[in-house]
């Protein structure tokens, strides 16, 4: 007995074949509604001639092939995506990276509000409704996690060595549209409204302090994401976008913005996100991601062939955009210019891409990215030497070197670019 004659709404290759199609729709049509999967319904997943089995109708969702097995890899606290896996700059919105403080809430998007209040002049609350009403602005942009890398050992994929970034189109109000409603002082840097708090819905009650400039200057109040609305993972229903800051920064499922005149000294601004520099002190507010690039293909766990090899990775920078992205194929010593894809947004992920023969010889591949203020990606090496210490902490963003052995392998290398 094969897996479909057990199943219940049977429906055999011969029914089809047998010029019973149109009824065969039907069952399909009305088992799937009932929530049966294909398997149960009988069709064989993966006929061996496609050509001679009727497919399968239209579905209220898509589906990805099963062939494609691509997948975040969750721990606890966090989940990161497979940069390995992807093309192009846009990131599905199922694999993107999440990192929560204390996990995703559940927020009925009908009792939502947003609370702006204190150093404004006329407090007020919005609903979502109210939120959609304004002026909406749509951008891609990244977001990255600034305690974005990991290294220590050679089998560590693009997505276990930085894979707390990705990449959406986003869409809400501008910050500085609900800054206009309420009534904020334009223009402070200093005193009255300079500064904001953002406090997030859920149970880890996250706060962040940050300077009002941000508002006025591109910060969206986002309930959209490639087209739908936010993913629960995401902030559902609204977060907080601060293009090119630090992951941190954009808080998620956003209940209330404070207006006021100095810092809060919150947790995540004091205990964390902050990091040691030289002679034992530690920078306090470090906004901006610094510019980045890895190599995602050839990467670990891939294998390749000598011959012609394409070597395609991403590149960003929170700064701006991205203005060159040089590769090296012999560990280092000489460098080339790549590729890059247009579109090249400021502060998104850039696709670069640059053709190459391997001869097969052990060697080290690396990619090097300069953003448009002139910011140089640093190895390693630089990095601990500005720091004046190796014990990690946030904003690391070294160049990450690949080993290729002469069997095809292609292993991380744990010191790094020295
Ligand atoms: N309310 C709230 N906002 C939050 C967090 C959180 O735990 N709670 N995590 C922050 C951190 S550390 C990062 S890196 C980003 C991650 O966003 P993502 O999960 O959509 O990728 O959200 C930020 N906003
Ligand atoms: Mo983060």
């Amino acid at each position: 007995m094969t897996e479909s004659d057990k199943q219940p709404n049977k429906l055999t290759r011969r029914t089809l074949l047998g010029g019973a199609a149109t009824a065969a729709v039907a069952v399909v049509q009305t088992s799937l509604a009932k929530g049966a999967t294909f398997r149960q319904i009988g069709i064989p997943e993966t006929p061996d001639d496609p050509t001679r089995q009727m497919g399968v109708p239209p579905g209220k969702v898509g589906t990805r092939s099963k062939f494609e097995t691509l997948a975040k890899n969750p721990s606890d606290i966090s989940s990161r995506s497979p940069l390995q896996d992807f093309h192009g700059i846009i990131t599905p919105s199922d694999l993107h990276f999440e990192r929560h403080h204390n996990g995703v809430p559940a927020i009925d998007p009908n009792k939502y509000e947003l609370l702006i209040h204190g150093q404004v002049e006329r407090p007020t609350v919005f609903s979502l409704a109210d939120l959609k009403r304004f002026p909406s602005v749509s951008r891609i942009v990244f977001l990255e996690c600034s305690g974005n890398f990991r290294t220590g050992k050679e089998t560590m994929s693009p997505q276990d060595i930085c894979g707390l970034t990705s990449q959406s189109e986003w869409t809400g109000v501008l910050l500085s549209t609900l800054f206009r409603e309420v009534g904020v002082n334009p223009g402070a840097t200093i005193g009255r409204a300079s500064w904001f708090l953002a406090e997030g819905g859920d149970s880890a009650l996250m706060t962040r302090s940050i300077p009002t400039r941000k508002g006025w200057d591109d910060a969206i109040i986002a309930y959209a994401q490639n087209g739908e609305a936010l993913r629960p993972e995401q902030g559902y229903p609204v977060r907080l976008f601060l293009p090119g800051w630090e992951g941190n920064t954009s808080v998620k499922w956003l209940r209330r913005i404070e207006l006021g005149d100095a810092p809060w000294q919150t947790r995540e601004e004091t205990s964390k996100y902050s990091e040691v520099i030289k002679n034992g002190k530690v920078r306090q507010f470090s906004f901006d991601i610094d510019a980045r690039s890895i190599i995602t293909f050839p990467a670990y766990p891939a294998q390749v062939q000598k011959g012609w090899i394409e070597i395609r990775g991403l590149a960003w920078s929170g700064r701006g955009r991205v203005s060159r992205v040089d590769v090296s194929t012999d560990a280092g010593k000489s460098w080339q210019l790549a590729q890059l894809q247009e579109p090249v947004l400021d502060k998104a992920h850039v696709r670069f891409r640059h053709l190459w023969h391997w001869n097969g010889d052990a060697t080290e591949i690396m990619s090097r990215v300069t953003d448009e203020t002139g910011y140089i990606q640093p190895t390693f090496a630089q990095l601990i030497e500005a720091r004046g210490t190796d014990t990690g902490g946030y904003h690391l963003n070294p160049i990450t070197v690949w080993q290729l052995k002469p069997d095809g392998r292609v292993l991380n290398r744990p010191e790094n670019f020295r």
